[in-house]
């Protein structure tokens, strides 16, 4: 069993200002007493009962610790220390000030595929290592790719958020388990066993986006993304793809597969031809071709729009939780939490099928969605659509 701190992290650390939130935690930038380091601190809610829905229990935040103090990689995020107390565990990670590589491209004038590359050899380099200790990250998607500093000329990309990382040992209780609809691959779907290939799928979908601006399987409703996921339905659209190259297609064409045995691993998509051309001709074709920036602001700038709505259905969520349930009226805040972004009551399913309550393992994001897809129930969290 993980081992924390026994102490009150304030006795360590100034805390400073909230950087993040979700369903369980609040993340917010803080600085060492001794030596003035800045770091993030991902105050999490523990557990307070056995069959409780609120908080995470100490074995799921002691398995994502367990990894974190694992994993040691230049484009993975790391895990200085962590502190407990009785209703919370605080996790002081490095401070990645660079924020989200979305965030920093959508500000970008222009961008070829040769500067993505760059950018998309880094993740693949964290999800090499990670793959090669046995270990899946689950939520791969662009809030969970940062970048350390943004002012050097290549940042450098950050992996953050192993809270649904699995060892691949591990991974026969994981059969409840979804990420975000729009990034998790078809056998998540179709609660078919899983493995590390599940994160190279996201990583296609991540790099659909990132050339075109569109999301490849995105519906009108979580219910058409998951449906559209299973039957692998998408198409590279030319109002989309127009500027794009041959190679890169054939990247996502790779990535993009049903079966996770003939998806490209993250070691054979660093040398495929668009990450590492052959020829001068190749490396050529790659510098002028561009990113379709315009699509990808708008993109970016939906994405953004559908987080901040989650953050008010959170809120909203959570003053209707704290209004109605008896239990709610014997919680106080501790140090360092506050009332947004946790412990939200989960949003309630519109499907007909559905009617117990969610999974708590998924409600670090404000919507949480039962559905039925192919005859299957699923839980998936994000709202998906498009408007
Ligand atoms: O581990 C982290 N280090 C961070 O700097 C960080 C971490 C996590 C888990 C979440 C974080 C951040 C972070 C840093 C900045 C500058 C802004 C927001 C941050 N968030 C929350 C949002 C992540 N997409």
């Amino acid at each position: 069993m993980a081992e924390f701190k026994q102490a009150r992290v304030e006795e360590y650390y100034e805390i400073g200002e909230e950087i993040g939130s979700g369903q369980f935690a609040v993340v917010r930038k803080c600085q060492e007493h001794h030596g003035g380091t800045e770091y993030a601190a991902k105050f999490v809610r523990k557990r307070r009962h056995a069959g409780g829905r609120r908080g995470l229990t100490r074995e799921d935040i002691a398995r994502e610790v367990d990894i974190l103090r694992e994993v040691q990689h230049p484009n993975i995020v790391y895990l200085h220390e962590v502190f407990e107390a009785k209703d919370i565990v605080v996790l002081i990670f490095e401070l990645v000030s660079g924020g989200e590589l979305f965030d920093f491209l959508a500000q970008k004038e222009s961008l070829n595929e040769q500067e993505a590359t760059g950018f998309l050899k880094q993740i693949l380099e964290g999800v090499v290592y990670l793959h090669s200790c046995s270990i899946v990250h689950l939520d791969l998607k662009p809030e969970n790719i940062m970048l350390l500093h943004r002012s050097n000329p290549q940042p450098q990309i950050k992996l953050i958020d192993f809270g649904l990382a699995r060892r691949l040992t591990d991974i026969v209780e994981f059969k409840s388990i979804c990420g975000t609809a729009e990034f998790v691959a078809p056998e998540v779907v179709n609660y078919e066993p899983l493995s590390v290939k599940a994160d190279m799928w996201s990583i296609g979908v991540i790099t659909y986006i990132l050339l075109s601006g569109a999301s490849p399987f995105l519906g009108d409703s979580n219910q058409e993304t998951l449906a559209n996921i299973s039957a692998v339905n998408y198409n590279f659209d030319e109002e989309y793809f127009g500027q794009t190259s041959d190679l890169a297609k054939s990247f996502i064409e790779r990535l993009l597969v049903k079966q996770p045995k003939k998806r490209m691993t993250a070691q054979e998509s660093l040398s495929h031809q668009w990450i590492q051309p052959r020829d001068k001709k190749e490396a050529l074709k790659r510098q002028s071709s561009f990113i379709n920036l315009e699509k990808f602001k708008v993109f970016n700038a939906r994405r953004r729009w559908k987080l901040s709505l989650r953050v008010v259905r959170l809120c909203n969520q959570l003053s209707r939780s704290y209004h109605t349930r008896h239990d709610d009226s014997t919680d106080s805040l501790t140090d360092g939490e506050t009332a947004s972004g946790v412990d939200a009551k989960p949003q309630e399913s519109k499907e007909p099928n559905a009617g117990m309550a969610m999974t708590r393992e998924f409600l670090q994001d404000a919507s949480v969605e039962r559905l039925r897809v192919n005859g299957t129930e699923v839980i998936v969290r994000g709202d998906n659509s498009r408007t």
